[in-house]
């Protein structure tokens, strides 16, 4: 099954596992209706489909533990864009070019929305019907990547960078922090569904290493190739953080080496798991690399 078409078949089950456990598990209803307009607010779902593709390429049976963990885990997505959307924060009037939480619900019901979302995630999973083994790992691995040493790290070092001139490793640890962290527990997250062992675990998250690293350098490619209209962001926004690119640190060229690298170190991982891993077909995750390319 090609990648659009396993899209279509599963991520509608994700958005009905985030929908029903938000609108049975909230009890404010204002709190409710604005968590769920971020849920709709028309993301990609790159997180979750990475997590299920990877489910699915060791032949293994994408069931409901399989659809909560991945709603959880773009509930987490979720929580993050509406607070780094925030006026402390990056102070964004649009997100996916609709107006974003706190336009619409104000700063505290957006705060609270934030919050419900990432405590919600790992509510979800608890609720699993996962032997405590790996339900243990999946939370402990979810707060280990969104967390202090994960995605809040993150956020925090490039708020702190805002002011400085970064070096590429700085840049690459941030982003590693920030946006590949969650990248990273999507391939871990599927592997530990699909009962993979611990070195079958450190493949897959070499490859959303890799992934990770992708994904920011094409956001800041397509950042200076396109409008930023088109990417949602609000015109006249606070410039701060658009000295710290990979294209401003590498010029264009080089960049768009950098992103081939990365592309192409993945996909080298995805060969070597095929060669050693009998149950394991790379191809849904090879078209989820593409993604990750420019085009
Ligand atoms: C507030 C703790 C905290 C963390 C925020 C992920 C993040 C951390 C901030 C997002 C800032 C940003 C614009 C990062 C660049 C990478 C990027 C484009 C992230 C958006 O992820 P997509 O493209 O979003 O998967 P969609 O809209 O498709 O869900």
């Amino acid at each position: 099954m090609n990648l659009t078409d396993f899209s279509a078949t599963h991520l509608p089950l994700v958005e009905e596992e985030m929908v029903s456990f938000i609108t049975e598990y909230t009890s404010d209803e204002r709190l409710k209706e604005s968590m769920i307009y971020s849920i709709h607010a028309g993301g990609k779902r790159i997180r979750p489909l990475a997590l299920l593709a990877t489910v699915a390429s060791f032949d293994a049976k994408i069931d409901t533990s399989a659809y909560q963990v991945a709603a959880a885990l773009e509930m987490i997505h979720t929580y993050s864009l509406i607070h780094d959307d925030l006026p402390a924060m990056d102070n964004d009037d649009l997100r996916r070019g609709k107006p974003t939480n706190h336009k619409v619900y104000g700063e505290a019901i957006a705060i609270l929305a934030g919050d419900g979302l990432l405590t919600g995630a790992f509510q979800l999973i608890s609720m699993t019907h996962l032997a405590n083994s790996p339900k243990l790992l999946l939370l402990q691995q979810l707060a280990v990547s969104a967390g202090t040493q994960g995605m809040v790290a993150g956020q925090a070092a490039d708020i702190q960078g805002e002011t400085k001139d970064l070096t590429l490793e700085e840049l690459a640890l941030i982003h590693e922090r920030k946006t590949g962290r969650l990248i990273r527990y999507a391939l871990l997250a599927g592997g530990i569904l699909a009962e993979q062992p611990e070195e079958v675990l450190l493949q897959l998250q070499q490859i959303a290493a890799h992934l990770g690293l992708a994904f920011q350098i094409r956001d800041d490619l397509l950042d200076v190739t396109s409008t930023t209209e088109a990417l949602g962001k609000t015109a006249g926004k606070d410039e701060r953080a658009d000295k710290n690119t990979y294209p401003r640190l590498l010029g264009i060229e080089q960049t768009r080496a950098a992103l081939q690298r990365e592309i192409h170190s993945a996909n080298r991982i995805i060969a070597e798991l095929e060669q050693e891993v009998c149950s394991f077909d790379g191809e849904s995750l090879r078209q989820l690399v593409k993604r990750f390319d420019e085009k």
